[in-house]
């Protein structure tokens, strides 16, 4: 919606200017020439010199401030994944700022009322910047602990594409193994986040080998009574987290492994993560059947359901065509079968229950990520899930198939629901979640200089 006298302007949307509980970070965006190990290093775009950037770790409840100073040649902007944020703060180029600018510094100021894993990454140009290194993790720790760990780690999967057109995969900064400590006997919580998309647009794999695990949370929302699982695959799609527990076992270590559809889903040596004293078995078990978030864990209450009565309803259609985006002539990837930024909008009113139907007609996977608010996955197929419900920010949709989603309109302000694959975001698979009396001041385009994805 254009300014008028009638609408607020989003920019009147802001955190509380101070707090008791305040954490203060600065992330300086420079060019820093990074060592993935044996000799592989990869010129990037980096927060403070490293990769992934640093994590940041909060508590449930604090006002976060951050410092963005940019050193790079180009904007930049700062996006806060998976947390429901003032919208002011959501750091996307166009919509809520204008890209921060060579020179330039940006404060973030936020509330992080939800606890669990998330991560950040640039929402300017987010495709070339955010899998250029431009990320880091997030962690907010509840204010009353929910599962008790003895050790934490955090891992992000990455893929980088270098100068002679070949892509290195890299968990955290190792291409190689990366060694974690932990002692027999010790509960360790895994935190595992995507943050770039495969060639195929088909998710990594990860497992845990050498001990059984649960999922405890998907995109930083626990699960109710997860089981047990054994090296089951983690299907993980860009933008998602899966967070794991184990127990270390008496001797030996545990290992975390991948695999993807280039290797034929045969889990690769390395990449890998060996948390204790040990190594990656020499052999490695072969992929068996997925992970399903649809009947994992058990039932419990949840607020919205398949049978909520829900005040508005939207179905999007997701495909992909040849055809033009930006000036530029290729494979488009529609809404409806429409590119943005001619996808319409979703119009709610504060308050609404919202109910959206993914339907993915392509034969490509589209994890679809919803900013600001945190979603009910209601249905998969027209299904109501059998399992624990399900809480997420970000909907890995496999080709052929829908799920169904529902939020409460609880959060005012002007937010993106896009692919987060970047390749899809960048050729037109976005629209625009709008409440109706709100408007932006920013503009995206070639005159603006904001490109958000
Ligand atoms: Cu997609």
């Amino acid at each position: 919606m254009p300014a008028g006298a009638s609408t607020i302007p989003i920019t009147n949307l802001k955190a509380p200017a101070t707090s008791a509980h305040m954490k203060q970070f600065t992330l300086t965006a420079e060019n820093a020439t990074v060592s993935f190990g044996s000799g592989i290093n990869i010129p990037s775009w980096t927060f403070n010199g490293v990769e992934p950037g640093p994590t940041l770790r909060v508590q449930q409840g604090d006002l976060v401030v951050v410092n963005v100073v940019n050193h790079l040649s180009f904007g930049i902007t700062i996006h806060w994944h998976g947390i429901n944020i003032v919208n002011s703060a959501d750091g996307v180029a166009g919509v809520t700022q204008d890209a921060i600018k060579p020179g330039q510094t940006y404060v973030y100021r936020f509330v992080t009322n939800d606890p669990g894993t998330y991560w950040y990454h640039s929402h300017q140009l987010a495709d070339e910047e955010t899998t250029g290194g431009l990320f880091g993790m997030l962690i907010v720790d509840p204010k009353t602990p929910t599962i008790h760990a003895d050790v934490d780690y955090s891992v992000a999967l990455h893929e980088w594409n270098t100068d002679n057109n070949q892509t290195v995969f890299t968990l955290n900064n190792t291409a190689q193994t990366l060694n974690e400590a932990a002692r027999p006997g010790q509960w360790v919580r895994l935190r595992i986040a995507e943050t770039s998309n495969t060639a195929s647009t088909a998710p990594h794999l990860v497992t845990l080998l050498g001990a059984p695990f649960k999922v405890v949370s998907l995109d930083g929302h626990d699960l109710n009574a997860p089981q047990w699982l054994h090296e089951t695959p983690l299907p993980i799609g860009t933008a998602q987290r899966y967070d794991l527990l184990f127990q270390m076992p008496a001797q030996g270590s545990v290992s975390l492994v991948t695999a993807e559809e280039k290797d034929n889903l045969h889990y690769q040596r390395y990449p890998s993560i060996v948390i204790g004293q040990g190594s990656v078995p020499a052999q490695l078990p072969p992929v068996t059947s997925w992970f399903d978030m649809t009947t994992y864990g058990q039932p419990a209450h949840s607020a919205i359901t398949a049978q909520s009565h829900f005040d508005t309803s939207y179905s999007i259609a997701l495909n992909n065509m040849m055809g033009t985006s930006l000036g530029r002539t290729g494979m488009t990837y529609t809404m409806n079968g429409k590119v943005f930024p001619n996808t319409g909008m979703i119009m709610v009113k504060e308050g609404q229950l919202v109910r959206i139907h993914l339907d993915n007609q392509s034969a490509l996977y589209h994890p679809m990520h919803l900013h600001g608010h945190t979603f009910t996955v209601i249905a998969h197929n027209g299904q109501p899930l059998k399992g624990s419900p399900v809480y997420l920010d970000t909907v890995l949709v496999p080709p052929h198939s829908s799920y169904d989603i529902a939020f409460v309109a609880n959060n005012p302000g002007i937010w993106m629901i896009h692919c987060h694959n970047f390749v899809h975001a960048n050729w037109g698979m976005d629209m625009m979640l709008m409440y109706d009396n709100y408007s932006t001041p920013f503009n995206v385009g070639t005159q603006s200089g904001n490109f958000p994805d």
